[in-house]
């Protein structure tokens, strides 16, 4: 975790917030003195028409959401999935970064934050928070952990399985074609899945290590939940402050490898946003800073973020409707459905391993120089799929990336 400590050498810090800027910087493209701006405003009704009938979006689900832009936009459904999947059956698409939230878990049986009536936020009574972000916030947790720690008891990771769609992501690395996946999920399925620790950047941290709040101090991750899960509170044994999971709250830095997006977004050739209301700050704009020719695949169960205004970006595409649903679609145009059931198959029969007992090679301190070139990945079978399953990453994949993780995996 990037922690300000003064005997380090500065980092970049980056810390996470609630609320989204979206609206305050698409107003400011749209309007805004920069070439962008202007070049909206001289836009024509021909090209604005052509941009119309190049945007690109299905799904039933708009039906329910009455917001204006999902009405202009539901009127021009072409098929997005089908567009992109051609793309990448063309060999366009050889660099594909994936953003994700929590909707890519909800499969798995772990509830998102803002889905109505089932989201995490519409059933916080328990807790007796005075609003529903402060079970994430830093300042009320250290007044009063207690709220954080009984949520914290439902999210551990260890009843959940990952679904289809992680494994669709892992097949894009099998495929040789994932960049990178930055999550914004702290159940780490993605890591148990088999996507390999150098091809995933989990931006809000995990539950696999574990810190003092005050003074950083590393705590052992096992003894935080043995803790936790029996109701206690871990103790820092160098400040006796309260020690938590190094999932990251509202009003603390991001991991180190959050600025691997500084490579990746501008080398990416397809950027698939997936099961997020994008709005957490700063990953929320990540998806902005991709360049705008390269294109752009929404799969939500509503528009989102720059999705939400009309027209769309012209390299734009939105698939809407339930997320598991639209990947196996996605997976079956790509031909790739027998080979993400065969890998589900071949895991399932595997007892996956606790995420806290694994290598810790996702080390959030001190990857920023680690991560794989881009293009020097090679596409595998699936067959070493079961191998990499005692370590949550796929040693047939990736082995040297993994052995390089491995290595320098210590540190917190
Ligand atoms: P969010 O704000 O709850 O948004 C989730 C999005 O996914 C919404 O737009 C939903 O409509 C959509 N969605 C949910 N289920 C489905 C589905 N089955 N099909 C299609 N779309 C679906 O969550 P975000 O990820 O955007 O917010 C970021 C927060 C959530 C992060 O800080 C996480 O730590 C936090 N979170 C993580 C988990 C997890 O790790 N699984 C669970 C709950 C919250």
């Amino acid at each position: 975790m990037n922690r300000s400590r003064s005997s380090q050498p500065p980092v970049p810090r980056v810390t996470r917030s609630a609320g989204s800027r979206l609206t305050e910087l698409a107003e400011r493209l749209d309007s805004g003195p920069g070439p962008y701006g202007k070049q909206r405003r001289k836009q024509t009704d021909s090209a604005l028409a052509q941009d119309l009938s190049q945007m690109s979006m299905s799904g039933q689900d708009t039906l329910n959401n009455s917001s204006p832009s999902a009405s202009a936009v539901k009127s021009s459904s072409r098929g997005g999935l089908a567009s992109v999947a051609r793309l990448v059956k063309l060999g366009r698409c050889k660099n594909v970064v994936v953003v994700a939230g929590a909707g890519v878990s909800t499969a798995s049986g772990i509830p998102d934050f803002r889905t109505p009536g089932t989201g995490l936020y519409a059933n916080l009574e328990k807790y007796n928070i005075p609003y529903p972000e402060a079970i994430f916030n830093i300042d009320y947790f250290s007044n009063d952990p207690q709220p954080f720690f009984s949520l914290a008891k439902a999210l551990y990771p260890g009843s959940h399985r990952p679904n289809y769609i992680h494994y669709f992501i892992r097949m894009l690395h099998h495929k040789g074609l994932l960049l990178r996946v930055y999550t914004q999920n702290i159940d780490g399925l993605e890591r148990l899945c088999g996507i390999p620790d150098d091809k995933l950047v989990e931006a809000h941290g995990s539950f696999a290590t574990a810190a003092c709040h005050l003074c950083y101090t590393a705590y052992p991750a096992e003894e935080a939940k043995q803790a936790i899960m029996n109701d206690k509170l871990p103790i820092c044994t160098f400040c006796a402050a309260t020690v938590k999971p190094d999932v990251v709250f509202f009003g603390e830095d991001l991991p180190q490898r959050y600025f691997l997006n500084t490579q990746d977004f501008p080398k990416a050739d397809l950027l698939i946003i997936m099961g997020t209301s994008l709005q957490i700050e700063p990953f929320a704009s990540l998806v902005n800073t991709i360049r705008s020719t390269v294109p752009r695949l929404l799969l939500n169960r509503n528009a989102v973020g720059p999705f939400e205004k009309v027209p769309l970006r012209r390299a734009d595409h939105m698939e809407l409707g339930d997320l598991e649903e639209t990947v196996r679609r996605f997976a079956e145009m790509l031909g790739w459905n027998d080979d993400i059931e065969d890998l589900m198959r071949s895991q399932e029969t595997l007892s996956l391993p606790t995420l806290i007992s694994s290598p810790l090679s996702v080390d959030q301190t001190s990857c920023q120089s680690r991560g794989t070139p881009a293009g020097t990945e090679t596409s595998r079978s699936r067959a070493g799929g079961q191998r990499g399953a005692s370590s949550g990453s796929e040693e047939t994949d990736s082995e040297t990336d993994s052995k390089s993780s491995a290595s320098s995996s210590q540190s917190t």
